[in-house]
């Protein structure tokens, strides 16, 4: 007599999950710090973005203090980024039982939650780790960083508040603490789920530690895994795009010019530069990627330097590099930048005139501002 095969019971198949960690309480627990961490990421990430790209409308309203304010901003956006990542891995791996919850489907709104979930995991994973490789200027895609990373930050913003929708009587119930009767566990929290917060806490803890040194430089000792150590490089700053990368290298002052286009278009020799009335500002560079350096620059005001050339009052600026090629050869500076006193042509850096690799003969540093705007090896100033 023929056996029909026996059908497969799927459900047999799949792992079995009895701890109690991987439950709404934990992932509540663990979901609002990492909720936290991302709001922290997205408010400092947009004032990034746009102070890195402003949009037309913004470009003369965009303030030039404090001039610590995207230091700060964007210390705070790559430490909370970095945060996120044992918090996003203790999240993922206390709900990840899920993936193997059978039927996987059971309803159309079930199917479209389970749809909405994988973006956000996907969001979240993309946005740490794609930001995490920016860090180290490591760029293993076929794509352009910024633009990608600050569209899916909106695709992940979108995907949270609509997970925080869909689970919010879970969370409500699991908020507090000790709210009595939520829990509908036999022994309450039990010292394992101490233990796992406390674990992830101190790994949230660790992983800052050794790296928020990079911008905070009280901790700089501690900075252990940053990419870049604040006190490391030419003149006691770090380099991004050294004067060989670019092409900028032995610069022959002879014939080195400033050349100022506007209503009264003028040219300078780096000895005349020196001859005009020089301004001390203490001022960091404050690199997107996340490490940070107050120094001190001596030079002449870019103020200056536009009335000179007969710019009306409130007027912006283009800087051109004599680096031939690069993202950064050509900058634009609204109306609240060229303006201010602190916003210098530097010739000195620390005492000392500028190393090729920090842009001699002339670079800009201006307060509040992205380093990557900062540019090096000056050649032309084009009034706007
Ligand atoms: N012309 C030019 N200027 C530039 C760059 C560049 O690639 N080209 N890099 C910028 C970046 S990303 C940063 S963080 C600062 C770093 O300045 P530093 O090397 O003097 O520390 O320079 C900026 N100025
Ligand atoms: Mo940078």
């Amino acid at each position: 007599m023929e056996h029909s095969p026996p059908r497969p019971d799927f459900r047999r198949l799949l792992p079995r999950f009895t701890g109690r960690l991987h439950d709404p309480r934990t992932a509540t627990a663990i979901g609002r710090w990492l909720g936290a961490a991302f709001a922290v990421c997205l408010v400092t990430g947009v004032v990034s973005h746009y102070l890195q790209h402003p949009p037309g409308a913004l470009v003369n309203v965009l303030p030039s203090r404090p001039v610590w304010g995207y230091r700060l901003s964007q210390g705070l956006h790559v430490a909370s980024g970095i945060a996120a990542i044992p918090l996003l891995l203790a999240k993922l791996w206390t709900v990840y039982p899920r993936l193997f919850v059978w039927p996987p489907v059971t309803s159309v709104r079930h199917g479209l939650e389970r749809i909405s979930v994988g973006l956000l995991v996907a969001a979240s994973v993309f946005e740490v780790f794609s930001g995490l490789l920016n860090t180290v200027q490591w760029y293993p895609w076929p794509f352009s960083f910024v633009p990608v990373h600050f569209a899916v930050a909106w695709v992940l913003a979108g995907s949270v508040l609509l997970h925080v929708a869909v689970k919010y009587p879970l969370i409500a119930s699991h908020w507090r603490v000790d709210s009595p009767g939520t829990l509908a566990l036999p022994a309450g929290d039990g010292p394992d789920r101490r233990s796992l917060l406390r674990g992830v806490t101190a790994a949230v803890g660790a992983v800052t530690v050794v790296t928020v040194g990079q911008s905070f430089t009280p901790l700089g000792r501690l900075d252990l895994l940053a990419p870049r150590h604040p006190g490391h490089g030419p003149q006691g700053l770090p380099v991004n795009r050294t004067a060989a990368a670019a092409g900028a290298l032995g610069v022959d002052t002879a014939v080195w010019r400033l050349a100022v286009t506007g209503p009264r278009p003028y040219e300078l020799t780096l000895d005349e530069l020196r001859a005009l009335p020089q301004t001390d500002a203490e001022l960091p560079i404050a690199c997107v990627e996340g490490w940070s350096k107050s120094a001190h620059w001596s030079g002449v005001r870019i103020h200056d330097l536009l009335a000179l050339a007969g710019a009306p009052p409130g007027a912006g600026l283009r800087v051109v590099s004599l680096e031939h090629r690069g993202a950064y050869r050509v900058m634009e500076m609204g109306r609240e930048y060229a303006r201010d006193p602190l916003t210098l042509l530097a010739l000195r850096l620390n005492g000392a005139v500028l190393t090729p690799d920090h842009g001699f003969p002339a670079r800009i540093i201006a307060p509040n501002r992205p380093g990557v705007l900062q540019t090096k090896w000056v050649t032309r100033l084009e009034v706007l």
